[in-house]
């Protein structure tokens, strides 16, 4: 959802930040949704979105290599209750097919995922192309249940399939200068009806520290739910990094490129003040317009309604992936 009149000529107001328990505690967003008209929208587009959820049918379906054992890779798994398929496959972000929670379910269908390639390029030894083909043979794909936390401020759980981002990065062998890798999405206006909307530049880039892409926590994700990835949810394949906000988790991907400077990414370039390069998940830092210290897990009871839970440094991974930020000023390096 968007007003014309941030710094791009959009204000981002993100209907699932806008609860009736936020607006009716803070009287003065209360004030400013009525000015804009923006609370009777944020739960008519729940409503709509919720209806759309119910309607989920077609499934991708399975594919022979997802039929994998479970990680290995500690913290790959928790325990929490898995996000219930027909929401986490209705209610996304992926602005290429609209900005809207309920766009890219009913948008992404005109996706061609086959034939798909990957270009690896840049500071490796061995750049190449990957067909998807090739990407599936790599390594041996394995389920992983982890949290993903979107910066907006609602949460999901969900049974990822893939293998670790580190088993492609040996392959191609870092060159010793590379310090960054940059993960760049498919923009093809033909297919992809907001590609070329001025809501953010295209295509949508973005980027890890090297470390960071080699954690083994990094997953690069062909399925969901032990099937394919529906388009909407970046197929045929994206990246799940679970201790950063949402976006850094680039969808469709068709570029990995490793340099030596820190990529620009799309929501930087978008608002430098709201999204940093790191976004780790952190409660501790705020959103320069909203709290980050509480989430909302989507499909719980209760919908636009349900109790808030605290959210987690790093998303509950600080175990695994802390020590990669020792020394680092996490609210300089947001
Ligand atoms: N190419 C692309 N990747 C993207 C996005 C996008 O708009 N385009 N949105 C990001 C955001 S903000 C989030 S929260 C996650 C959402 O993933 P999901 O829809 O599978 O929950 O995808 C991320 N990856
Ligand atoms: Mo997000």
């Amino acid at each position: 959802m968007l007003i014309k009149t941030g710094s791009n000529g959009f204000q981002h107001v993100f209907s699932s930040d806008i609860t009736p328990v936020s607006v009716y505690q803070n009287r003065r967003e209360l004030m400013r949704l009525m000015a804009t008209g923006m609370a009777g929208a944020a739960m008519a587009s729940w409503a709509a979105r919720d209806a759309l959820a119910q309607s989920v049918t077609v499934r991708p379906g399975k594919l022979a290599a997802l039929a994998g054992a479970k990680s290995n890779v500690a913290g790959a798994i928790t325990m929490e209750k898995t996000t219930d398929y027909k929401d986490a496959s209705s209610y996304n972000n992926f602005y290429e097919f609209g900005t809207d929670k309920a766009d890219p379910a009913q948008n992404a269908h005109t996706l061609k995922t086959t034939p798909w390639t990957v270009e690896v390029e840049g500071l490796v030894k061995k750049p190449a192309k990957y067909t998807l083909e090739d990407l599936l043979k790599l390594s041996a794909q394995e389920e992983r249940v982890y949290r993903l936390r979107c910066v907006e401020g609602w949460s999901m759980v969900i049974p990822w399939v893939g293998y670790s981002l580190s088993e492609l990065i040996k392959k191609v062998e870092p060159a010793s200068n590379a310090k960054f890798v940059e993960f760049v999405s498919l923009a093809d206006p033909k297919t992809m009806p907001f590609v070329g909307s001025r809501v953010l530049e295209w295509p949508y880039v973005e980027g890890l520290r090297l470390d960071e892409a080699m954690n083994p926590l990094t997953l690069l994700s062909f399925g969901m739910y032990g099937e394919v990835l529906p388009n909407q949810s970046g197929a045929p394949v994206r990246l799940v990094v679970p201790w950063k906000y949402g976006f850094k988790s680039g969808k469709s991907l068709v570029k990995i490129r490793f340099t030596d400077k820190e990529p620009k990414t799309a929501w930087n370039k978008a608002a430098a003040n709201e999204y940093g390069f790191y976004s780790n998940v952190n409660p501790n830092v705020d959103h320069p317009r909203w709290s980050q210290a509480t989430e909302r897990r989507i499909g719980e009871e209760g919908g636009l309604f349900a109790k808030k839970r605290k959210t987690l440094m790093f998303n509950g991974y600080e175990a695994q992936v802390g020590q990669m930020y020792a020394g680092l000023d996490l609210k300089k390096n947001f």
